[in-house]
């Protein structure tokens, strides 16, 4: 299976590592626009030499109780970063729900949209439709703000199966082809730790929807919740969650720690015999 990401064509016969930037203000210390800028920049390089294949760049905390941040806050934050990460060697994806900073981020060179809302606003659908780029559409319950109150499914891997798949007849109605989309089961988006592990045991079922999974399980609180470890002591926890859910069929995994996921997944490739 490949995902065409502009011009890149990325071939999931191996497991790919898609590396966290995070252009929030509280992920460096606040020497002002320009040192987080450059700070970021930096990271992003450091990342690709780890061995990232794909960057998400996002400038909105998309993690539970998070406040909104305004379009102009979030254009500032993330497109001095794809303008500065350009002609880099992987492509660029940019974490966002918002139409204006999708459109304005593929302008600069993403090439890839990771959408949590999972391109239910029109006018997202469109930006992303109209941009030939990659688009990743993740499940949630509710919204960040109260999403993790009380999360209730009956079963937990058909719904979040039944609406993954309505987004992607949605995105191919609206001229996404399907080379173009991957999904995700948005691990701790509206989810209680039982129903994370239910979709992790339960990919497989979610791989038959014909398009490529990618997995966001890195230092989330589901890991904390198991290893009692505070959420920078989660790297061992979050490379075993990475193992499993490639195990399971995740084609890309979302992390902080490349290095370490990058040597994790090259033992998982020896053991399936690929290079
Ligand atoms: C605090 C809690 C901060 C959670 C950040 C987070 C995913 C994502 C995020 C995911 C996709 C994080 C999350 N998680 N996008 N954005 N899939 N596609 O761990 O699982 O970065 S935000």
């Amino acid at each position: 299976m490949f995902l065409h990401c502009g011009p890149f064509r990325l071939d999931l016969s191996r497991p790919l590592v898609m590396g966290i930037v995070n252009a929030t203000p509280d992920s460096f210390s606040d020497g002002g626009q320009h040192l987080r800028r450059d700070a970021a920049i930096t990271h992003a390089q450091q990342l690709i030499a780890e061995g990232a294949d794909i960057l998400d760049i996002g400038g909105e905390s998309t993690r539970p109780g998070a406040q909104p941040v305004s379009v102009r806050e979030e254009l500032e934050r993330v497109l001095p970063i794809i303008e500065g990460l350009r002609g880099i060697s992987v492509p660029l994806s940019v974490d966002t729900c918002k139409p204006e900073v999708m459109r304005a981020a593929i302008a600069a060179g993403a090439l890839m949209v990771n959408d949590i809302n999972a391109l239910q606003d029109a006018a997202a659908m469109k930006a992303v439709a109209d941009g030939n780029v990659a688009v990743c559409l993740m499940h949630k319950q509710g919204n960040p703000q109260t999403m993790q109150q009380q999360p209730h499914y009956d079963n937990v891997v058909a719904e979040v199966g039944a609406f993954l798949r309505g987004r992607i007849a949605a995105a191919e109605a609206a001229g996404i082809g399907r080379e173009r989309i991957a999904i995700d089961p948005g691990f701790g988006f509206g989810k209680t730790l039982a129903h994370n592990l239910d979709l992790l045991r339960g990919l497989e079922e979610l791989a038959e929807l014909g398009v490529p999974i990618l997995a966001g399980l890195s230092r989330k609180s589901m890991l904390g919740a198991i290893t009692g470890q505070d959420v920078n002591h989660r790297a061992s926890a979050s490379i075993a969650a990475a193992l499993i859910a490639v195990q399971h069929g995740a084609s890309i995994v979302r992390v902080h720690d490349v290095r370490e996921t990058v040597d994790a997944l090259k033992i998982w490739n020896a053991v399936n015999g690929a290079a």
